[in-house]
């Protein structure tokens, strides 16, 4: 298709320089708003695997990336955030014909927060370092915090540049080389990110992308015994495969998966700041967030009076353009996420939920694209697959509750544990309800708030490792002890 501007090559990046792939394969990468295809993208096999780990092997035990201080690996890192700052647009454009995210988030909240994510970072790689101990004995004990080596990450189609950051700049700070698979379903930003790459002058093979599907590229990776630590992010039942076959190498593995977090909103909250929130725990990003506020808890006293300011604010919101800049809800990522979504909701209705909004297919321009309607479940049980299974688009389960006893054990009720979200303006509750919610993340009167200081990630089967702040330099990093004998 035609684009405003140009695409990065449709090529792999290996060693500093764009290759094609060894099989000559290519897939399409198709734009979920008009279902055209964008642009043929390499298919990287087990060989370009190889190539690109032997590559990012060669450039951490003796190429110029190792040679460089901690202090110029963070100039380059801030440099890198620079670059991207001055390709704001084009980034986001990018971003939204792959994926269909409103070009309003992917310009004014996901590029500038990868951004700020590399600057972030720049400033620790620096400050991460060994320290001395107190040992027993006349003896120097003293650490060394070194990179793991060669880092894979495997990164979903939903905030693609973002999540990729999450990792690529953390490992990178620490001295790691990275051998990055976007989704199948949104190379462009990444490729667009080695371009950033070679134009700030970052040592060739520190940074690689190889582009393909799962099954094929992500399971090389897996498979190589040059990779050290993949760093995951997608659904659970893949987060399951990646850890088993990364076993087989015992390579170290940081996952983080699905979720299917309460959204809790007791009757003394405000519900006009409530009623905002579950809509932006639901639909931001058409709900394609691993962190989504996808169930409702509303206490039983406050139900009828929650629901209707839901609904009076969910009412406006509608599918658009998502190249539109006052559009804010786009079409689904893909076809198989839209039939997806489109089964749940049938599934939701044969369990006997009341749909309260939505429920369909979404008609936008001339029919095209996989749009559908924000969509919001009444009369849900926590036993029902809606409230379940992580569905990854907008649909709102509403489930109510009696008192705290209940909701304490409906919201953990669910095998995940990413994030929840608590709307009450008694103190105490609040903090009651956050220590007791087994959720990495707890949002109080707010949803959806990231920094790259704040450190998130699951309990349960959202997966373990913590990504952003600095924790997630732990996973990037191990610790050697080295003993010196001072005994004269
Ligand atoms: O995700 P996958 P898919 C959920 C969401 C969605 C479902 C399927 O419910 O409907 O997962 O989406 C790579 N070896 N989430 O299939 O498969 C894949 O190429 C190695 C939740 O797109 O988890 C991609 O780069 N790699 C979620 C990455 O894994 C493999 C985000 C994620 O894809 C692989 C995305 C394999 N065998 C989807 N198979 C979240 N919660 O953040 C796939 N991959």
């Amino acid at each position: 298709m035609e684009t405003k501007y140009a695409l990065p090559q449709s090529k792999l990046f290996i060693d500093g320089k764009w290759v094609e792939p060894r099989s000559n394969k290519k897939f399409n990468t198709i734009n979920p708003a008009t279902e055209e295809v964008i642009t043929q993208i390499a298919l990287a096999e087990e060989a370009d695997v190889d190539h690109a780990v032997q590559s990012a092997r060669k450039a951490f035990e003796d190429g110029a990336w190792s040679k460089l201080s901690a202090t110029d690996r963070g100039k380059l890192l801030h440099k890198i955030a620079d670059a991207i700052l001055s390709h704001v647009d084009e980034f986001a454009y990018l971003e939204t014909i792959d994926i269909g995210k409103p070009i309003s988030e992917s310009k004014n909240i996901d590029v500038p927060f990868v951004a700020e994510l590399f600057h972030y970072y720049a400033g620790w790689a620096n400050k991460f370092h060994g320290e001395t101990i107190p040992v027993r004995g006349n003896y120097l004990n003293y650490t060394l915090r070194e990179p793991v080596g060669v880092v894979g990450t495997i990164t979903p189609w939903n905030f693609p540049l973002l999540l990729a950051t999450w990792k690529i700049a953390p490992a990178l700070a620490m001295g790691n080389t990275v051998v990055h698979k976007p989704s199948e379903q949104s190379p462009l930003t990444s490729l667009k990110l080695a371009e950033i790459c070679e134009e700030v002058g970052l040592p060739e093979g520190a940074f690689n992308v190889v582009t393909g599907s799962g099954r094929i590229t992500g399971s090389a990776m897996l498979a190589h015994p040059g990779i050290d630590k993949i760093a995951f992010t997608g659904g659970t039942s893949t987060g399951i495969l990646v850890m088993q076959e990364a076993a087989k190498t015992l390579k170290k593995v940081t996952l983080e998966l699905g979720g299917k977090s309460p959204n809790i909103v007791l009757e003394d909250a405000d519900f006009d700041a409530a009623a905002k929130g579950a809509i932006a725990g639901i639909f931001y990003n058409k709900g394609e967030v691993c962190a989504a506020g996808s169930r409702l808890l509303i206490q039983e006293s406050a139900h009828d009076a929650f629901l209707e300011k839901l609904l009076d604010r969910a009412k406006k919101l509608t599918a658009g353009d998502p190249l539109d800049p006052k559009t804010r809800f786009g079409p689904l990522c893909n076809a198989d996420q839209y039939e997806k979504v489109l089964a749940y909701i049938g599934a939701g209705k044969e369990e006997g939920a009341r749909v309260v909004l939505g429920g369909d297919r979404a008609q936008v321009g001339n029919g095209k694209g996989y749009f559908v309607q924000p969509t919001i479940f009444d009369d849900v049980t926590n036993q029902m697959r809606i409230a379940r299974e992580e569905i990854f688009g907008p649909v709102l389960s509403a489930i109510r509750f009696k008192d705290l006893d209940d909701l304490i054990a409906q919201a953990n009720d669910t095998p995940y544990g990413l994030a929840a979200g608590v709307w009450t303006r008694d103190v105490k509750k609040a903090h009651y309800i956050a220590k007791k919610l087994k959720a990495g993340t707890v949002w109080i009167n707010t949803y959806n708030m990231y920094d790259p200081a704040s450190p998130f990630g699951g309990y349960k089967q959202s997966g373990f490792g913590r990504e952003l702040g600095m924790h997630a330099l732990e996973s990037y990093t191990q610790v050697k002890s080295i003993w010196v004998d001072m005994n004269l």
